[in-house]
């Protein structure tokens, strides 16, 4: 039986041996955990635990909040407000930012996250997660404000997703690769089961919402038309299709086993670039996926390249299989090509 790593084990051999993770980014990596682990709880108890249905409010996105959207909320903010690691934090279900309150000491760091995603599967016992982000507060800042999150992605100095399904799988990137820690409930611990994790670079699988194809723009049309042609079509193979309607569970299997990932603009709501949210949800999937071989743009551009306007601003997303994103992507150039 090989010796058990746990993800506190692992991060302090990490910060010893590669300095990426200065202590205060191990505590609130071991904090944000730790949250992960309670949320996980709360999830698993279902019915009987009282917290499943809605909470009859909205959040920021105008979406009907779940009961179980604002207990992870609250989870994570009591989780993170008191170490001293962070200054503020961030979350799909605050319309502004949450700023350490002066009784604790303020840290270096800013927490993003959508605290429970996929909240349409809750109800019927389909995975589900939590995704978070970690930047730097900018050194010039003195009080914190919306503006010192407006970083693009390439800055982040952390990133993950809590997976709530068979298994609570913690996936955590900080640069060095992906590493996958599996929670061991007898032990209470999230214990190391891969790391160096690689997203083959040719899948057969794509996800996408199909009920929203007639209003996608042509270069996602074209691309999925051939997906569906098979093997009598131009891409010589028969494809296979996913769709859990939670981004977690759905990148979990892409980091597991290859796959294209694909929430594109379409012309339902012309004046939005897509449904996903860049800040907390495409980022920090975005950087996982790069850090394991794999590609993520908007269509256009490389996500963690694009810098936020807003908070809670929305983006197209294609992430996955490295070889799938840029046919995709070059079928966007193709179509136009004077965009960015
Ligand atoms: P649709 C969940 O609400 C979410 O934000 C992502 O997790 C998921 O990929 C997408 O929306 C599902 O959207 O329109 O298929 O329900």
């Amino acid at each position: 039986m090989s010796k058990k790593v746990s993800l506190t084990r692992y991060l302090v051999e990490q910060q010893r041996v590669d300095g990426l993770i200065p202590s205060q980014l191990r505590l609130l990596l071991e904090v944000v955990a730790r949250a992960c682990k309670s949320i996980s709880q709360a999830v698993n108890k279902g019915a009987l635990g009282g917290v499943l249905g809605s909470a009859e409010s909205e959040n920021v996105q105008g979406e009907m909040q779940k009961k179980l959207d604002i207990i992870a909320n609250e989870v994570l903010i009591e989780a993170n407000e008191w170490g001293g690691h962070l200054a503020a934090m961030a979350s799909e279900e605050m319309d502004s930012i949450y700023v350490v309150p002066n009784r604790y000491p303020q840290g270096e760091y800013l927490l993003l996250f959508d605290p429970l995603d996929g909240s349409s599967n809750i109800d019927v016992n389909v995975s589900i997660g939590t995704i978070f982000s970690v930047l730097k507060k900018p050194s010039e800042s003195h009080g914190i404000t919306e503006t010192d999150f407006l970083q693009a992605g390439a800055k982040q100095v952390a990133a993950g997703y809590c997976v709530y399904g068979p298994q609570t799988t913690l996936v955590l990137t900080v640069g060095d690769g992906v590493a996958m820690f599996t929670l061991d409930r007898e032990q209470g611990t999230f214990v190391l089961t891969q790391e160096n994790v690689k997203i083959p670079a040719d899948t057969k699988e794509f996800a996408i919402n199909m009920s929203n194809m007639r209003h996608w723009d042509a270069p996602v049309k074209r691309y999925i038309d051939e997906c569906l042609q098979g093997k009598e079509g131009p891409r010589g193979k028969d494809f296979n299709m996913r769709w859990v309607a939670s981004m977690v569970a759905d990148v979990h299997r892409i980091l597991t086993r290859g796959g294209i990932f694909m929430y594109p603009w379409d012309k339902r709501e012309p004046n939005k670039p897509g449904k996903l949210r860049l800040m907390y949800e495409a980022n920090p999937m975005s950087w996982l996926v790069e850090q394991a071989g794999g590609a993520a743009t908007n269509g256009k551009e490389r996500i963690l390249d694009v810098q936020p306007a807003k908070l809670h601003e929305r983006i197209s997303v294609i992430l996955g299989s490295k070889n799938e994103v840029d046919r995709v992507t070059s079928y966007h150039r193709e179509a136009s090509p004077n965009d960015a």
